[in-house]
């Protein structure tokens, strides 16, 4: 059984979160979602509002599993049973950071291998920051996440008064 792990932050998850997310879960068993609930960087949507959109948007895909975790990927990934950590690559800029952590973890616990998947090419802009400073700025953001997604965005934004 291969199990793999995505892990991100999907603050709030993008059409390029889930292409890479479809890509991998026909690759491998079962693919673990990994949503950082991390303390030290405020992020605009809850750990549970986060796990909660990307299920609604991954439902159809059967063997995917959505799941906070804190603390070191490389434990969760133990913990999980999972051997492999799946990242996706856009640009030149990612990966400085992306080997930098790849081989951190790799250092932690050898037996947990990443893997990149290169972004397909109309996500290759695409980041949840954008995503949020274009909406917080009324702009439509339709093509860029999932209906349910940007209702929830505009949600958001609307109570914190932007
Ligand atoms: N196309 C393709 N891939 C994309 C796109 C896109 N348009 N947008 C984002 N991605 C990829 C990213 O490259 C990344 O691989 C993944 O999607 C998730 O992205 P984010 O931005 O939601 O998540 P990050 O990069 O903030 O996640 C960072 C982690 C949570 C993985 C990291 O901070 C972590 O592991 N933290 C736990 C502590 C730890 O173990 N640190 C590592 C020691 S070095």
């Amino acid at each position: 059984m291969l199990r793999a792990i995505y892990p991100g932050s999907f603050d709030p998850v993008t059409f390029g979160h889930i292409d890479i997310i479809r890509r991998s879960a026909s690759m491998v068993d079962e693919l673990i979602v990994g949503v950082l609930n991390n303390n030290a960087k405020i992020p605009l949507f809850s750990v549970e509002e986060r796990v909660r959109m990307l299920e609604k948007v991954l439902k159809d895909m059967p063997n995917v599993k959505c799941i906070p975790f804190e603390g070191l990927l490389v434990d969760f990934a133990h913990e999980t049973g999972a051997r492999m950590v799946i990242r996706g690559l856009r640009a030149i800029t990612d990966f400085e950071y992306e080997l930098q952590m790849a081989q951190t973890n790799h250092k932690l616990r050898p037996d947990v291998e990443t893997v990149f998947l290169t972004t397909s090419l109309e996500y290759s802009y695409l980041s949840s920051t954008t995503v949020k400073e274009v909406a917080a700025f009324g702009g439509d953001i339709s093509q860029f996440v999932p209906e349910y997604v940007a209702d929830r965005i505009k949600e958001k934004m609307k109570q914190k008064g932007e």
